[in-house]
């Protein structure tokens, strides 16, 4: 910590970076740390080269976001980021900035740093980040704590999920002291559905059908069904999640045709069949209870042959 924290008081110019396909915990430790140091003098900036999901919009001190950023930087700190190349185009600002942080709550991490701050107890880098601005010093605003909250209630899932600690919900209750919405903030990122996104649920649930006594839910959307909706990429996610909540079911398997003919799948199970597995015989991957692939040609003939692999799994 002490390290960290000279890096970054030497430091003038700062560039705050992390990884592409945003989530709430790496735009939220983003946002709250650069508040954080906007408020002690530091230039900094938040690198981010795509548009913010919807659910994360409400988010303050989007004045700090920057797509343009100083490629010599005293400092970069790569915040919930495991691997340099999921920095995308932040990549080379990293790469280029005259010392490096990197600080990740992720089990591996590949990334190359002056100061290096890996805790993979820590449910969220939200979570970090609040210790480090504590052991800085620096008051935590309505504004910050907003940041980290949010951080904190997406990588926890709500503090539903397994990684959820006594700290999670300890630094969550300090920050709710500083008088943030937070009921409103869990609406905003867990419950409000867009349009776009309420039609391509109301299909998905129609399509949903049984397979293997139940124990196996398939569903699927058509480039027909996505196309007059005018989705947005986060409008797909979860809908995997349609079939692995519906009771009773173990695999949940999900395409959707991305573009006429080519296919994006994803897999899901609950208790015991490795679904990483299953993807691999497509040229995918991912975790044993939550993976993906792709596949070309009629969507029948896709579900045919991945229900054949599940079938054998079962
Ligand atoms: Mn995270």
């Amino acid at each position: 910590m002490k390290e960290l924290i000279d890096l970054i008081n030497k430091a003038h110019s700062i560039v705050i970076l992390t990884h592409y396909s945003l989530d709430g915990d790496a735009l939220g430790s983003s946002l709250g740390l650069a508040l954080a140091l906007d408020y002690i003098g530091k230039e900094v900036t938040v690198f981010l080269n795509e548009s913010i999901p919807k659910s994360l919009e409400f988010l303050p001190g989007r004045n700090l976001i920057s797509s343009n950023c100083d490629k010599n930087a005293d400092l970069a700190i790569s915040l919930d980021n495991s691997d340099l190349k999921r920095l995308g185009d932040g990549a080379d600002i990293y790469a280029g900035a005259k010392k490096k942080i990197n600080i990740d709550h992720h089990t591996t991490n590949s990334m190359e740093a002056n100061s290096l701050w890996i805790d993979q107890n820590a449910s969220a880098t939200g979570e970090m980040v609040y210790k480090l601005i504590k052991a800085m010093g620096i008051p935590v605003s309505k504004d910050i704590a907003e940041c980290l909250y949010t951080a904190i209630i997406t990588d926890t899932g709500g503090f539903r999920y397994s990684n959820t600690t006594p700290d999670s919900h300890i630094i969550s209750a300090e920050l709710i002291k500083c008088g943030i919405p937070f009921a409103r903030i869990a609406k905003k990122v867990f419950d409000i559905v867009s349009h776009s996104k309420m039609s391509l649920l109301k299909k998905t649930i129609q399509n949903l059908t049984l397979y293997c006594e139940g124990k196996v839910a398939v569903s699927w959307l058509l480039y027909d069904d996505i196309y007059p909706v005018n989705a947005q990429s986060d409008d797909y996610e979860g809908l995997v999640n349609v079939g692995i909540n519906l009771e009773g079911v173990e695999v949940s398997l999900f395409i959707r045709e991305e573009e006429p003919g080519r296919f994006k799948g994803s897999l899901r199970a609950n208790d015991y069949v490795d679904v990483a597995k299953i993807a691999g015989k497509f040229s995918g991957g991912g975790h044993i209870r939550a993976a993906g692939f792709t596949a070309a040609g009629n969507p029948d003939d896709i579900i045919r042959r991945v229900l054949d692999e599940i079938k054998k799994e079962l």
